[in-house]
């Protein structure tokens, strides 16, 4: 399995809830690495451009006013298989459908408030570290 990285957010329901330190430690526990961080509370420009592809989607207003609802932690995570490891430790979409001990399970107040975001694949990671961190990311050699 290759080395890959991985946009994560910690969305604004779990940042209110104190909730920063626990689901990084996960992410690192799980053998995925810190390389680059950011915190910071999105304009409602900077969460409609993030998820353009579901501009059309009848929740989308809902989406907007819940990730711009307060600050957002915003990371790139590197690891073996880092796509695929983060959106299991997250869980399915849907808390109520998420396993027990992942993130959305733990975390998540409703299907729109569910604690976190994860890029769902190579092409769409890619462009989501380069939207939030267009300055490259740290090399981890220790
Ligand atoms: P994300 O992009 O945030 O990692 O979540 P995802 O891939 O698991 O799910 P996606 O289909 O991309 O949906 C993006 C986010 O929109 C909200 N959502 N609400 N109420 C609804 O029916 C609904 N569907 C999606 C969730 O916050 C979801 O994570
Ligand atoms: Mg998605």
């Amino acid at each position: 399995m290759a080395i890959e990285r991985t946009l994560s957010i910690i969305k604004p329901n779990a940042v209110a809830k104190d909730a920063i330190g626990a689901i990084l430690g996960r992410f690192e526990a799980a053998g995925l690495r810190i390389v680059a961080a950011r915190m910071m509370h999105l304009s409602r420009e900077q969460a409609s451009a993030f998820y353009a592809v579901h501009q059309e989607r009848p929740f989308f207003g809902e989406l907007v006013d819940f990730m711009t609802s307060g600050p957002v932690m915003v990371q790139v995570l590197e690891g073996e298989g880092a796509i695929a490891k983060n959106r299991e430790i997250m869980g399915a979409t849907n808390p109520a459908e998420a396993a027990p001990g992942t993130i959305r399970a733990d975390f998540a107040d409703s299907f729109t408030e569910n604690a976190a975001h994860g890029s769902d694949a190579p092409e769409t990671a890619a462009e989501e570290i380069a939207f939030f961190f267009p300055e490259g990311v740290c090399e981890r050699t220790r």
